[in-house]
């Protein structure tokens, strides 16, 4: 028969850390790729590094329209997306809740859950209308545990968690997957410089003396979730370093 067509991947938040690594995952395989975020300079730097079957696309997961347009423009080759990595995200701030910055929170909940639901939704229709499709969405270890000043940012990756078992239901039948990639501590990504507004020395002191995990391990786990045989859903990857493991419960004694 005819030799497969290569896939088509949304992968979003492309421009650093785990979103250019799954990028250049997917595109050493042959696939189409598009690649988007807000800063323009660093897709169109990753698209000169990785040919013409990476597509750049400037878009902010946060403007509904936007990311709607941008899905139903798509260049031709590009069109009929197969695999959606819903990427994009962000902590901002450590700080205990009653000190934290609500605007902070905000921009949590628009990116991470909301961002999130704007490009699922988008992507969806076609997926479910071609009887195939894989949606990936990046949550966190943060999501199922709790840790001193992850609040709203654990909170959104709990949302991810659920929303992703819930899609699996409505998906029932359509031959569309949902898995979600749940990591702990990586490293070599601006995750950190993100969470602490550019204080490059706070974020490297997370990592200090020990050995987290790579965006290329993220971008494996991805990868894998996707190329598993058409017949097996991979619900829930969680990852984490070797040297992170758990703690016991405070006790406030007086
Ligand atoms: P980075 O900060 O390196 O990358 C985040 C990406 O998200 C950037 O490409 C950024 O691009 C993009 N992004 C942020 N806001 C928006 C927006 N409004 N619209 C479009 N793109 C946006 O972090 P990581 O690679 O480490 O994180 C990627 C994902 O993995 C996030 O969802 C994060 O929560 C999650 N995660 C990270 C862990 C870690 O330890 N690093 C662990 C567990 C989960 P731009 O600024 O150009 O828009
Ligand atoms: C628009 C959505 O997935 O087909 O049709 O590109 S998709």
């Amino acid at each position: 028969g005819p030799a497969p067509r290569p896939a088509t991947v949304w992968v979003t938040g492309a421009s650093s850390g785990f979103g250019a690594a799954i990028v250049r995952r997917f595109a050493a395989d042959g696939a189409r790729v598009i690649a988007s975020a807000r800063r323009a300079d660093r897709l169109a730097t990753l698209a000169v590094d990785l040919g013409a079957h990476v597509l750049p696309l400037t878009l902010d997961v946060r403007d509904q329209e936007a990311v709607r347009r941008a899905v139903r423009a798509l260049p031709k080759d590009f069109a009929g997306i197969d695999v959606l990595v819903n990427n994009a995200g962000l902590a901002k701030g450590l700080g205990p809740a009653h000190e934290a910055d609500p605007d902070d929170w905000e921009q949590m909940l628009d990116t991470n859950c909301k961002g999130l639901l704007h490009c699922t939704r988008a992507a969806l229709p076609g997926m479910v209308a071609r009887g195939r499709g894989h949606v990936v969405n990046l949550g966190s270890v943060a999501g199922s545990y709790p840790y001193p000043g992850g609040n709203v940012y654990g909170a959104t990756k709990a949302f991810v968690h659920q929303f992703s078992l819930n899609l699996r239901s409505d998906l029932h039948g359509t031959g569309v997957r949902v898995t979600c990639v749940e990591p702990g501590m990586c490293g070599g990504t601006e995750f950190s410089t993100v969470r602490f507004q550019g204080d490059r020395e706070k974020a490297d002191a997370v990592y200090a003396g020990m050995r987290p995990l790579s965006a290329d391990d993220i971008a494996e786990s991805v990868h894998w979730a996707t190329s598993q045989p058409a017949h097996v859903n991979v619900n829930t990857i969680e990852l984490m370093p070797v040297a992170q493991s758990f703690a016991a419960f405070q006790v406030h004694r007086h």
